[in-house]
């Protein structure tokens, strides 16, 4: 699915991160950025050690921020490490964190000239964020940057399983109805 936010193309996908061809993926770190299972898993291994030595250069990344790397091996030039919120009932700013953390890796990217970024769904996996809040906050946290940010003209969601995809999708669908408030 696609839809145009002014200029700009937000598009849901299903697939896997470390296959896309955008400038940019992101990467669904820790703050640590040691690397470990799911999306990080996958991107180190495809990536190859090179990125693993620059996220030991910078050192640590704090929750909802965001770092850059080169992306290796990877068809994308670049990877965008990330640190989302662990879930913990949703009463501890986990929402304006994970707001955060998609803002910051568009930030760095507008900073960097990158304008085609892929993200995967972040803090849904080990992080334990019930899909269909964090879906809530990525698109509309996405949709509201692409309003003011024209310099990036694609933003991907790359979603692994049909269920994470029938729940973006979903989400994309109500956010575009003019009856439905974000
Ligand atoms: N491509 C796209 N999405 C994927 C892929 C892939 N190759 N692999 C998994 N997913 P997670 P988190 C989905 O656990 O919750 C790591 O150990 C997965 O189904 O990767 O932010 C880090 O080092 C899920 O929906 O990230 C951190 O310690 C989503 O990506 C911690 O996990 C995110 O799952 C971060 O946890």
């Amino acid at each position: 699915m696609q839809v145009k936010i002014n200029n700009s193309i937000l598009e849901l996908v299903q697939g896997d991160i470390t296959k896309q061809g955008t400038e940019a993926i992101v990467n669904a770190a820790n703050s640590g950025l040691r690397g470990g299972g799911g999306v990080d898993g996958a991107i180190h291994r495809a990536g190859g050690p090179q990125i693993m030595e620059e996220c030991w250069k910078i050192g640590g990344c704090p929750t909802g921020s965001a770092v850059i790397t080169t992306g290796g091996r990877l068809q994308a030039r670049y990877v965008i490490h990330t640190v989302g919120p662990v879930y913990h009932g949703g009463n501890r700013g986990e929402a304006e964190l994970l707001a955060g953390a998609y803002r910051s890796s568009l930030k760095l990217a507008s900073e960097k000239g990158i304008r085609t970024i892929a993200f995967p769904s972040l803090s849904t996996g080990a992080y334990g964020y019930p899909l269909d809040e964090a879906a809530r906050i990525a698109i509309k946290t996405v949709v509201d940057y692409l309003k003011d940010h024209p310099e990036i003209g694609l933003v991907r969601f790359v979603l692994f399983n049909a269920d994470a995809y029938g729940t973006f999708e979903t989400t994309l669908r109500d956010t575009q109805s003019p009856l439905i408030p974000l």
